[in-house]
């Protein structure tokens, strides 16, 4: 009569100890911050430091364009990908793959205004 019960603490029990598994390896994905907008301004950053230089790797970019006017495109080796197009306005998450070498982001309307760039070694 109590093996139902039994049975829902067994998978209560091995759902908990799943998502103590992937929970960690989640939380140490590394984030970059794009903010494009609404002046003619585009950053990148991690934390508070404005990115210079980052190790090889996969990286959570999260893009916020607050202007219908500018646009996030990130590029490099293996990369070009525009994050938020020209019209958009809100915020963007993709997972981006760096490898070693120079990558730039920019905002293509304004791009010699507005671009960054930094190293990944
Ligand atoms: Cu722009």
């Amino acid at each position: 009569m109590r093996f139902p019960q039994f049975r829902l603490a067994l998978i209560v029990a091995v759902v908990a100890a799943a998502a103590a598994v992937t929970g960690p390896s989640q939380a140490a994905t590394l984030k970059l911050r794009g903010t494009v907008g609404p002046g003619f301004t585009i950053q990148l950053k991690q934390g508070l430091k404005n990115v210079t230089k980052l190790r090889p790797g996969t990286y959570l970019l999260v893009v916020s364009d607050k202007s219908q006017i500018h646009d996030f495109r990130i590029g490099g080796p293996g990369l070009n990908k525009v994050v938020t197009g020209v019209s958009f306005v809100g915020t963007k998450t993709t997972k981006v793959r760096l490898k070693r070498g120079t990558y730039n982001y920019v905002c293509d309307p304004h791009r010699t205004l507005m671009h960054g760039r930094f190293k990944v070694g």
